[in-house]
């Protein structure tokens, strides 16, 4: 073991190794906590003064990382934060957990890690540990942080340490935060695959050591691109089904049956969220530069992309069948977040119904308990609808998107005309099942 990695070790074993986490999302910020709470001094670096200001004053703006977590470490300076990048060589290590979102064509957006790793290489010094964290495609640490590094003379695995490891927050999870999810990390050397190991495992139950940084970006992508083809999957059968005149949801809880090489997924109104439906396209990007057609991402894409029409066509037939239009028909939206028991409308296929409903002149209302209100893309905004009885029972329709656990589902269904229930959400209500029409 080199000196530099040996003394490196040591001052991550005695905590006395300084800490930057840059981005501090719905990732960094629980991963900054996680390293101030097994006793590292971390600072936490985010261009949203908003946010720094909120946090500073004990705030937390992550419904996962409440209040009463974040004020004691910054009162204690355990944390500490700032909305810039000086002074970054203060850092032993320092993890990138910057947004990568898509542009409108689909193709990745690294413009946030490359600004970061601007930053940090400005001020990189020798020992330092460098770690990515945001999901990308395979070969980004290599040769988009690796270059910039490197220019300043040092050298990776040498005189500085690079590493991914992908983040795998599931926001809302209760089960599994950061502290107990296993973390998959891969570095550019040997020596800085044990030095990031080796900073993980003091804040994290389990970490998995992987050969490189490329396979750590490639096992990401193979989770989330496993979920967005499964969903897909499912998504179709439910397309199937309807033309079989069978019920998806049963043939999905026959196949649960299975013990073994089975795993239910299940049909829904689309894919929402900072994760699923982007990822895989990180991926397919990568092997279209190499001349490779990535098609189980694309097809799935395109398949849970229909969804909302899906539910629209659905939804018109249903008004249809009753002699009304969806034009002037009044139309309640259940739930806007992009799953349960969350407020997060990233991606959200119901705002996709929403605005589809909206250009058919449908006389729509929402409710949603996290929201009290909504702007659309076209910048019409919706006041929360109270969810009464009679405002259900002068619905045309009610139509159920997100499927939150605090819906008094009995309620909704005994006050209720017509229901288009896209999560099979009222699956225990026992009457009125006539009203009730599925995916
Ligand atoms: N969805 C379906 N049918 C399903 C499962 C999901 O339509 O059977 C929809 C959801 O409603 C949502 C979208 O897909 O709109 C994504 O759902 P998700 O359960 O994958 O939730 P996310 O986006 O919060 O995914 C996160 C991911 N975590 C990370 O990427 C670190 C994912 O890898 C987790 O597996 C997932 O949470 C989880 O397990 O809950």
């Amino acid at each position: 073991m080199s000196r530099l990695v040996a003394q490196l070790k040591g001052i991550i074993a005695d905590r006395s190794a300084r800490i930057g986490v840059v981005g501090l999302g719905y990732v960094g910020l629980p991963l900054a906590v996680e390293f101030a709470q097994a006793g590292f001094r971390v600072t936490g670096i985010d261009l949203d003064r908003k946010k720094v200001e909120g946090l500073k004053a004990g705030k937390s703006h992550v419904e996962d990382t409440p209040d009463e977590v974040v004020a004691p470490l910054i009162k204690k300076r355990a944390l500490r934060v700032q909305h810039h990048y000086r002074s970054c060589d203060r850092f032993d290590a320092i993890l990138i957990c910057v947004p990568t979102p898509l542009r409108k064509t689909k193709d990745p957006d690294i413009s946030y890690i490359v600004s970061a790793i601007e930053e940090i290489a400005r001020d990189v010094r020798r020992g330092q540990l460098i770690i990515l964290e945001s999901t990308t495609y395979p070969g980004t640490t290599e040769e988009v942080l690796r270059p910039r590094l490197e220019a300043s003379g040092l050298r990776a695995g040498k005189d500085i340490f690079l590493a991914f490891s992908p983040e795998r927050v599931d926001p809302g999870n209760r089960g599994f935060v950061t502290r107990n999810t296993p973390k998959v990390v891969g570095g550019t050397t040997a020596d800085c695959t044990d030095v990031a190991v080796h900073l993980y495992r003091q804040a994290i139950e389990h970490v998995h050591p992987v050969s490189s940084t490329h396979t750590a970006e490639m096992v990401k992508l193979l989770e989330n691109t496993f979920r967005a083809v499964n969903i897909a999957l499912v998504n179709e059968l439910a397309l199937m089904c309807e033309r079989l005149g069978l019920d998806v949801w049963e043939v999905i809880d026959g196949a649960s049956t299975k013990p073994f090489g089975f795993m239910p997924f299940y049909p829904g109104p689309g894919i929402g969220g900072h994760c699923i439906p982007l990822d895989p396209h990180y991926l397919s990007w990568k092997m279209k530069t190499l001349n490779y057609s990535a098609r189980f991402i694309e097809l799935a894409s395109d398949i849970n992309g229909m969804m909302p029409s899906v539910v629209v066509r659905k939804a018109g037939q249903l008004l249809n069948d009753v002699r009304k239009s969806v034009n002037g028909s009044r139309v309640l939206v259940l739930g806007a977040a992009y799953k349960r028991d969350i407020g997060d409308t990233r991606e959200s296929p119901a705002l996709d119904i929403m605005r589809m409903l909206d250009e058919q002149r449908a006389r729509l209302a929402f409710h949603d308990p996290f929201h009290a209100q909504l702007r659309l893309e076209g910048g019409k905004v919706y006041k929360r609808t109270p969810l009464t009885a009679a405002n259900l029972e002068r619905t045309d329709l009610v139509l159920l998107v997100t499927d939150h656990s605090e819906y008094d589902y009995d309620m909704i269904v005994r006050h209720s005309r017509l229901i288009l229930d896209t999560r099979n959400a009222t699956r225990n209500v026992k009457t009125g099942r006539s009203r009730i029409h599925r995916l």
